[in-house]
């Protein structure tokens, strides 16, 4: 297993249209394994193949508290149902913001599992609006992209910076060198 490099925004490569996937094989497994220890490391609840720069129409989701909960979705197809709700979400490729958007609540999935076997699934609560957020970075689409302009600009340079720290409110604004 290894962990695999998040892209982060703005890079251009999160803007890629993933392909399907055309075979689910040994390869395409490990890939699975991989992008799993890597939503569990950093952590988060998702992670899309474009956030590692794999742009295949497959994502992993655990949204369970024991992280005991791990789901496939290989050429996911989502249905949306219900009147929309907003819901504040973060992103890995968006660090230290915390977004409001909105999404379908009730979510009818159809995809195929880790062995390639076609399912079907209703989902709702946070598993809905995290495969609405996932399957919308496999079409090249990032949250800040619902903000207003001048927001997504703000965000945009904050994270552009070349020594741009992680948690920007957690870093304190004056320089001191650690007593050794
Ligand atoms: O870890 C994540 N948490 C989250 C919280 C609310 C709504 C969506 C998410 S997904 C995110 C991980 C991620 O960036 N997936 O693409
Ligand atoms: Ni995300």
């Amino acid at each position: 297993m290894a962990l695999l490099d998040i892209l982060v925004y703005p890079d251009p490569r999160l803007r890629t249209k993933a392909e399907p996937v055309e075979e689910v094989d040994g390869a395409l497994q490990r890939l699975i394994d991989d992008m799993a220890e890597t939503m569990y490391a950093a952590p988060g609840i998702g992670l899309a193949a474009t956030q590692v720069n794999v742009h295949r129409r497959l994502l992993v989701m655990d949204t369970s508290e024991t992280k005991s909960g791990l789901q496939v979705f290989i050429n996911p197809v989502l249905a949306g149902s219900g009147d929309l709700v907003e819901s504040d979400e973060g992103c890995l490729s968006v660090p230290g913001e915390i977004v409001p958007v909105y999404r379908y609540p009730n979510i009818k999935v159809s995809a195929l599992d880790r062995e390639g076997r076609p399912f079907e699934q209703d989902v709702s609560g946070l598993e809905a609006i995290c495969l609405q957020h996932e399957v919308d970075h496999l079409d090249g689409k990032v949250f800040v992209d619902y903000l207003s302009q001048l927001k997504r600009d703000r965000i945009r340079k904050r994270l552009a910076r070349e020594d741009r720290p992680v948690h920007p409110r957690s870093t304190p604004s004056t320089k001191v060198s650690a007593v050794s």
